[in-house]
């Protein structure tokens, strides 16, 4: 596999933002770069879920993308959904900048997150942590405040 490169693009005012994705060849680690602005300050849980669908806003994403059926967790944790991507974090600026190196999502095969859903959450991701009752499936991350369909980029 050549170079893939996906883009989703937020923009919910006032959460607003765009996200790329990048992986230099089929076994290789996906770089998640771009820029968020306009969440409150602090940890907001980023995921990718299950469904390309916004035919309901974001609710119609689904739950957290989990083709292996496992719980909820953080990125290095060996128990996680392929979409558990943790958090971003906004400053005082209310930007978050995005940068994330994650080796379970794929632009290809089993764990392709193309055609799927980037969501912003709210609150804070848990990472499964919390002792909620949604720990062990959402983090407890709350509503989400922005969402966008992860697409093929142009090169
Ligand atoms: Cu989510
Ligand atoms: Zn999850």
């Amino acid at each position: 596999m050549p170079v893939a490169k996906a883009v989703c693009v937020l923009n919910n005012a006032p959460v607003k933002g765009t996200i790329f994705f990048l992986q230099e060849s089929e076994n290789s680690p996906v770089i998640v770069t771009g820029e968020i602005e306009g969440l409150a300050e602090g940890n907001h849980g980023f995921h990718i879920h299950e469904f390309g669908d916004n035919t309901n806003g974001c609710t119609s994403a689904g739950p957290h993308f989990n083709p292996l059926n496992k719980e909820h967790g953080g990125p290095t944790d060996t128990h996680r959904h392929v979409g558990d991507l943790g958090n971003v974090v906004a400053d005082g600026s209310k930007v978050a900048k995005v940068n994330i190196t994650d080796s379970i999502i794929s632009l290809s095969g089993a764990n392709n997150i193309l055609g799927r859903t980037l969501v912003v959450h709210a609150d804070p991701d848990d990472l499964g942590k919390g002792g909620h009752e949604l720990s062990k499936s959402t983090g407890n991350a709350g509503a989400r405040v922005a969402c966008g369909v992860i697409g093929i980029a142009k090169a």
